[in-house]
């Protein structure tokens, strides 16, 4: 099983994020948007932080199958190693309809936190936290969504705060994705949300968040007994623990 490739782990170390195209089919991309709507996300306001829903595995094995999706599974096992754990998931709807709020920049590197740090050594990377973030709708260039300080993941000195603001911050960057593309991201980046600003369109995402076997981000665990989950997704499901503790590639 190959993982990142020469490229995307240079990419991934550089600026802390790394974009991979085409993960989902236009098709599953239309149908899990379906699966929004009659689950009544509708008409979301413009805070990500309101719009955030939760409780999508249960809606079907496409969903599921967001936890291990073939093409993302290598990257997270290279970056995380073999036996990480989800630890949460939400999604986000935004429109422009309401005033525009954004979610503010967060997270730095510049002391090392214990709950989402990025180390680098020799050839392999570690991460606190890691982010798979798949587009459901497209996120065209400067409209919003998902925005960073490339490379502040390995800062080494406190960023002075007037960085931490959005609006004229020549230091952030606006990620655009195509619908079906996921960012992958490490927690330790300086991120936030961009307000979303299209008003022919929203903006829907969903965002899976990894740790390593050892460690626990939320309150309490995921629900690894939820029905139709395959083994691989039950062992990855897992509360934190180390000993015996399955690895997720066998
Ligand atoms: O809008 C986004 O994609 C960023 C979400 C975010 O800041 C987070 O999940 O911590």
């Amino acid at each position: 099983m190959s993982g990142m490739s020469e490229e995307q782990r240079f990419l991934f170390d550089l600026q802390g994020y790394l974009l991979v195209p085409n993960v989902l089919p236009k098709e599953q991309v239309e149908r899990m948007r379906t699966h929004m709507e009659e689950r009544g996300i509708k008409d979301p306001k413009n805070n990500p932080n309101d719009s955030r829903f939760g409780n999508f595995l249960s809606w079907g094995a496409e969903w599921r199958e967001l936890i291990d999706h073939p093409k993302l599974f290598p990257l997270l096992v290279d970056l995380l190693g073999d036996n990480f754990r989800l630890d949460h998931a939400y999604g986000m709807a935004a429109s422009a309809k309401a005033a525009p709020e954004a979610h503010g920049l967060h997270h730095h590197a510049d002391m090392f936190s214990y709950g989402c740090f990025y180390v680098a050594n020799g050839q392999r990377i570690h991460n606190g936290l890691i982010v798979v973030s798949f587009a459901l709708t497209d996120i065209e260039p400067g409209v919003g969504g998902f925005c960073c300080i490339p490379g502040s993941h390995k800062s080494q000195f406190k960023m002075p705060d007037k960085w931490y603001g959005l609006a004229d911050n020549p230091l952030v960057r606006q990620v655009p994705q195509q619908a079906g593309d996921v960012v992958i991201f490490t927690e330790s980046l300086t991120h936030g949300t961009w307000p979303w600003t299209k008003q022919t369109g929203e903006r829907r995402s969903v965002l899976l968040k990894y740790c390593p076997g050892y460690m626990q981000w939320s309150q309490k665990p995921m629900n690894a007994a939820l029905e139709g989950l395959t083994e691989r997704q039950q062992a990855i499901l897992k509360g934190a623990y180390v000993w015996q503790r399955p690895k997720v590639t066998e």
